[in-house]
């Protein structure tokens, strides 16, 4: 496929020929494009995603279609958003070395990444479904948030690389659009693509009539666009997130964007939640062990975060932000900074939570935790229990003492009858 050849979506029979010339492709995997056996995988809302396998290896082709998978050709999406997430990527791997695939090849106008085929990694939602542990997986993903959050921010980046890197990703526009309706708004009002399941509309009523509610979204809202501390990977949940028993990776950040430093820890935190609250459909004998499993693993994903946090503030605080010019060169300890930079993104993580809470039972584009609950009476009741814990973070995102609190709330929740 010539340089500047014009976008044609691939298909499991064209991707041979179309992408025979790529050496990044035939080099891992083989140079006769005749033995490539090729697969479609894509189970996520937008993209095509093929393994391409043959006799020296394996590799994934993604490729972004025109238009939103999920819905159709009646919601067209722009290609350009595989050059933000390509561009992501790099930035990830360079933050957090090891943590995202690698990229092999990308190509602008075929809005195509060809990446690392990750194996035996699966989707982490399914393991949470499955009632499978995964060693390491808090330490992994604190370590991830916060490094990505504080070395993209002006607390690490030179200002002028920062700024610009602000201009670069401010024109991925359609996507965080998606995020700024199905995510802060639609769950809010009767939007059109809404659905959600049977028995739930008391709760719902309840969350729609709580006007101080809906004021915290919306200042959420208006930190997430207007607040450029850091690149967040903007859709970090545990469909983002592919893990062995023993080893993870944050894949897909399509929905990148300069935003606050605790929204990706949050819509992380809101996932495992969610998993948190749908087991009692899922599990027997094991239901409260494993149950506080994932509560360990909130707990301990935040404390690494903050650990990580507070060990990138001593050792790489070499932006503009809080210098040491201001603090440790006159004798004094920035810790009490620190402090309050960590307690607004904890404010910040604890409201995005809440809402990532609401909009996956609410809006468009529900989780597999709770959908793939067949009876819908399991499920509205499971459902009622995490969108009310959801409106309590929303309200108390300010005051929670930490992800302890937070978890000792989800027990209280887990325990509560609210249908
Ligand atoms: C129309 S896109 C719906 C959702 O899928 C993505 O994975 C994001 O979570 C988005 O909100
Ligand atoms: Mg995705």
């Amino acid at each position: 496929m010539g340089a500047g050849t014009a976008y044609e979506a691939l298909t499991v029979e064209t991707l041979p020929e179309r992408l025979r010339g790529v050496s990044a492709l035939a080099s891992r995997v083989g140079n006769d494009p005749g033995a490539w056996q090729v697969e479609e995988v894509g189970d996520g809302n937008l993209n095509l995603v093929f393994i391409v396998s043959g006799p020296s290896g394996k590799v994934i082709v993604k490729q972004a279609l025109p238009y939103v998978r999920l819905v159709g050709d009646s919601w067209p999406l722009p290609l350009y958003r595989a050059y933000f997430e390509y561009h992501a990527l790099t930035r990830q791997a360079a933050r957090d070395p090891g943590a995202v695939p690698t990229v092999y090849h990308f190509d602008e106008a075929q809005a195509l990444i060809i990446m690392e085929y990750l194996s035996p990694h699966v989707i982490l939602r399914r393991k949470l479904i499955a009632g499978e542990h995964v060693a390491g997986l808090a330490a992994f993903l604190g370590r991830f948030c916060a490094r990505t959050a504080f070395r993209g921010s002006e607390l690490s980046m030179p200002s002028p690389e920062k700024k610009a890197d602000v201009a670069l990703f401010a024109g991925n526009v359609e996507i965080p659009a998606i995020t700024e309706a199905l995510v802060f708004a639609d769950p809010y009002f009767d939007a059109e693509m809404n659905s959600h399941t049977e028995g739930l509309e008391p709760v719902i009523a309840r969350l729609r009539a709580d006007v101080g509610l809906k004021v915290k979204v919306q200042q959420a809202l208006q930190r997430f666009v207007s607040n450029t501390e850091t690149m967040v990977h903007g859709d970090l949940h545990s469909g983002s997130i592919m893990s062995t028993d023993s080893d993870s990776r944050v894949i897909d950040p399509e929905f990148v964007q300069y935003g606050p430093l605790g929204f990706d820890i949050g819509m992380l935190c809101a996932n495992f939640l969610m998993a948190y609250f749908s087991q009692p459909a899922h599990r027997g004998e094991d239901l409260a062990t494993y149950q506080e499993w994932i509560l360990s693993v909130i707990a301990d994903t935040c404390s690494v975060f903050e650990a990580e946090f507070r060990d990138l503030w001593r050792s790489e605080r070499t932006g503009i932000l809080y210098p040491q010019t201001l603090f440790e060169d006159q004798g004094q300890d920035s810790t009490p900074a620190c402090d309050a930079v960590l307690a607004e993104i904890w404010r910040d993580a604890w409201a995005v939570c809440g809402i990532e809470m609401h909009r996956r039972c609410l809006s468009l584009a529900h989780n597999a935790d709770f959908e793939d609950i067949a009876d819908v009476r399991v499920r509205a009741p499971l459902e009622a229990r995490n969108l009310l814990m959801g409106a309590e973070l929303i309200h108390s995102a300010a005051t929670l003492a930490d992800a302890k609190a937070v978890c000792a709330l989800a027990r209280d929740f887990n325990r509560k009858d609210v249908l």
